[in-house]
């Protein structure tokens, strides 16, 4: 049983067990979803492997979204195994640690292009592959920041990546919502995964959210995988284009 039940789904982005990504697949497969892994080379497959066994989900590659041969050999091994997909969720970004502190004005061209191209252009590159699998009902979920919409410490050209993949967010769910295929983001409170602790002074963000969101809290990823399970859920089949605050309210007085 559960609102998942029957429904296949690619999770991208898992990189150890306090990803978000792995928040989400377990909120999923509570809810009776069948998954499938890909990880980003060797040394996270080793940890990819065992927690896509806790899931019973399959492991179906290897995928640097840098390289757009590896993402058509992860969505053809998907059509292989499966035939179809119901749901996608993407839970990658990138930017260089040295320019996520300082000021955003000393972005380098070439770090400006890897972070949109990883954080924003992969989503809209997987979307391709993801649409042709889908079926009216299917749902692609992206993972954001609130960084996109206002100023915040450190974050700097993530917050330039995050506002673009946003805005991908309303275009690709204008551009599937005729297929019946609904596009949306969480944009979740911060929480000290692996990617987090590249941002400077992450540890005074997670802070100052504490003692400023209406719940006097953070969230945990377990909380972000509950709402992003919701929305690639038939729960949710109203709902497009939307970028779903997941911040214990942080948004409202930040
Ligand atoms: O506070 C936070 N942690 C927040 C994260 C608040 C709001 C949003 N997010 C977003 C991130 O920007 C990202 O889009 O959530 C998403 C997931 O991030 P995460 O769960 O915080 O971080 P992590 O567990 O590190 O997963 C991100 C993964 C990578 O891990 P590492 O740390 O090795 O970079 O993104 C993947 C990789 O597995 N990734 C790639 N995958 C394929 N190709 C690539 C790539 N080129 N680059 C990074």
């Amino acid at each position: 049983s559960g609102v998942m039940k029957g429904r296949r789904g690619l999770v991208m982005g898992v990189a150890n067990n306090r990803s978000i990504a792995w928040g989400i697949a377990k909120s999923c497969h509570e809810q009776g979803a069948e998954l499938a892994f890909t990880y980003q080379g060797e040394a996270l497959e080793k940890r990819v492997r065992p927690l896509a066994a806790e899931l019973g989900a399959a492991v179906v590659g290897h995928c640097d979204v840098t390289d757009p041969a590896t993402i058509d050999q992860v969505f053809e091994e998907v059509k292989r195994v499966w035939g179809g997909l119901d749901f996608l969720v993407h839970c990658i970004a990138f930017s260089d640690k040295d320019e996520l502190t300082g000021r955003y004005i000393e972005t380098s061209a070439d770090n400006f292009s890897k972070s949109l191209f990883i954080s924003c252009y992969s989503f809209t590159a997987i979307a391709q592959r993801a649409e042709k699998l889908m079926q009216p009902g299917g749902a692609m979920l992206t993972l954001t920041y609130y960084g996109a919409e206002k100023w915040m410490p450190h974050y700097n050209v993530m917050g330039v990546a995050k506002a673009a993949l946003e805005a991908s967010v309303r275009y690709l769910a204008a551009d599937l919502g005729p297929n019946g295929i609904r596009v949306n983001a969480v944009s979740a409170g911060p929480i000290k995964t692996l990617a987090a602790s590249g941002i400077g002074d992450f540890r005074y963000i997670l802070k100052w959210n504490e003692l400023n969101s209406p719940l006097r809290r953070t969230v945990t990823i377990e909380e972000v995988g509950d709402v992003g399970m919701y929305l690639v859920s038939d729960l949710s089949r109203g709902v497009t284009g939307e970028i779903h605050h997941v911040d214990a309210g942080y948004h409202v007085v930040g």
